[in-house]
């Protein structure tokens, strides 16, 4: 596919055509046919982004940013067109504002280390919610021991969704970052950040989206969603691993002491004194990850030839079906929304008298790949009361009929435990 981002995008996807894209969903898996439901993790990529990781180091290699020769530069092209290529995906207003991290944890725990350690004093408050996942709880914890800052959480309610009756006394004068998930990993739950930003920015209070489940799966506009920091990652939305992205307003970015210390982030070195170099490049110490982020370009231009707009409805069908079917067993328990317009595709049960790593791997063995834990969302897991949940999520490449094989593997599984 080629970056073909003017072409109206189509109502629903193709699903059979891209299938084709992803030789390994015609595995085999335990002598069954693989029906990969645990995206959420990380997605499958499709040939062109197989293809740009050889085409790249067969006939573009070098190190970025540093050579003077014309293969140098070809290289340093192509890097810096993923860059373009994601601020555009985002809305960002200047490839300034896009730093490349390995993923949306490193991605996060910038912004605590930086902007974090330089702005926070005792007393001073960070808003979360009770179902972030690790990736955005941890860093925060960490620098509330070190400033002395004081952890806000804003609880969930009934239905999986933010619980804002008290968000009045949690978001104060006294917060000075707020920084949530826009998907839950967990339950799917779209969080409407939008108004809970602008409210903290009137407060004078920063503002973190975790983009990790959003991105892959519904439009993103950082200018909409109100925040002053994105993170992603590009292995959960087509794109290879090891290669996150740090959306940062200019002005705080400037503001921020760089992160890692060595190459390419310099600008003058003395054993006294160091100036730092321009943005993004002052955060984008040493060599970058230079193939996958070039390939990630090619994982952006998946997206864009599909459309944002129709994966999103391709995930609102595909849910509803799963919430459907599922929803007619009563032995099992669906955690989250219902309203398929309040959520995403990822979908997490259990199932009564069985533990989900047992559900896990029985599915497994009839070739159902899903994710069981605690999926790193472990005071969420205490809010809903349950030690681990089974998780299916479904990117561009899933059918119904596989929501099918889910349910099918789900019934042979109460059988095999005699209930
Ligand atoms: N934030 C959210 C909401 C996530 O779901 C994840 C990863 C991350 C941050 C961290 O992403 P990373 O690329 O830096 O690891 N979530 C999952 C998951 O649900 N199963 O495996 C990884």
């Amino acid at each position: 596919m080629t970056d073909n981002t003017n072409k109206a995008p189509s109502q629903t996807l193709d699903v059979a055509r891209i299938r084709q894209d992803f030789p390994i969903l015609g595995r085999t898996m335990n002598d069954k046919p693989l029906v990969f439901l645990d995206s959420a993790a990380s997605s499958q990529k499709p040939n062109q982004v197989v293809e740009a990781i050889s085409n790249y180091y067969q006939n573009h290699h070098a190190n970025v940013h540093r050579g003077m020769y014309t293969l140098a530069a070809e290289a340093t092209d192509l890097f810096e067109t993923t860059r373009t290529k994601i601020a555009k995906f985002i809305g960002a207003a200047s490839t300034k504002e896009i730093i490349f991290t390995r993923n949306a944890t490193e991605a996060i725990n910038l912004v605590a280390y930086t902007w974090g350690e330089t702005n926070l004093k005792p007393g001073n408050e960070i808003l979360i919610s009770e179902m972030e996942h690790h990736a955005n709880i941890v860093p925060w914890v960490r620098l509330c021991e070190k400033t002395g800052a004081v952890l806000k959480v804003i609880p969930i309610d009934s239905d999986g969704r933010l619980d804002l009756t008290s968000l009045d006394s949690l978001l104060t004068t006294k917060t000075k970052l707020v920084a949530l998930s826009r998907m839950s990993n967990v339950m799917g739950t779209i969080n409407d950040v939008a108004p809970i930003f602008a409210k903290a920015r009137e407060l004078g209070a920063v503002t973190l989206v975790d983009a990790a489940q959003s991105a892959p799966h519904i439009p993103t506009d950082v200018t909409e969603l109100n925040c002053d920091f994105l993170a992603l990652s590009s292995h959960k939305m087509l794109g290879p691993t090891g290669v996150g992205i740090l959306y940062g307003r200019e002005e705080l970015l400037n503001a921020m002491p760089p992160f890692l210390g060595g190459g390419e982030m310099i600008d003058q070195v003395t054993f006294e004194k160091i100036t730092y170099n321009e943005l993004p490049h002052k955060f984008e110490a040493g060599t970058p990850d230079i193939a996958d982020v070039v390939a990630f370009s090619a994982a952006i231009d998946y997206l864009n030839d599909l459309g944002m707009d129709a994966i999103r409805q391709h995930e609102i069908e595909i849910t509803a079906y799963a919430l459907k079917k599922l929803g007619e067993f009563p032995w099992l328990t669906i955690y989250g929304p219902r309203d398929t317009n309040n959520r995403g595709a990822a979908l997490s049960f259990t199932v009564e008298g069985i533990h989900p790593h047992d559900v896990s791997q029985f599915l497994d063995s009839a070739g159902v790949a899903v994710r069981a834990g605690h999926h790193c969302a472990q005071p969420l897991m205490k809010a809903l009361g349950v030690d681990a949940t089974t998780r299916a999520s479904f990117y561009i490449y899933n059918t119904d009929a596989e929501v099918d094989s889910l349910c099918e593997a789900l019934l042979d599984l109460r059988k095999f435990f005699q209930l």
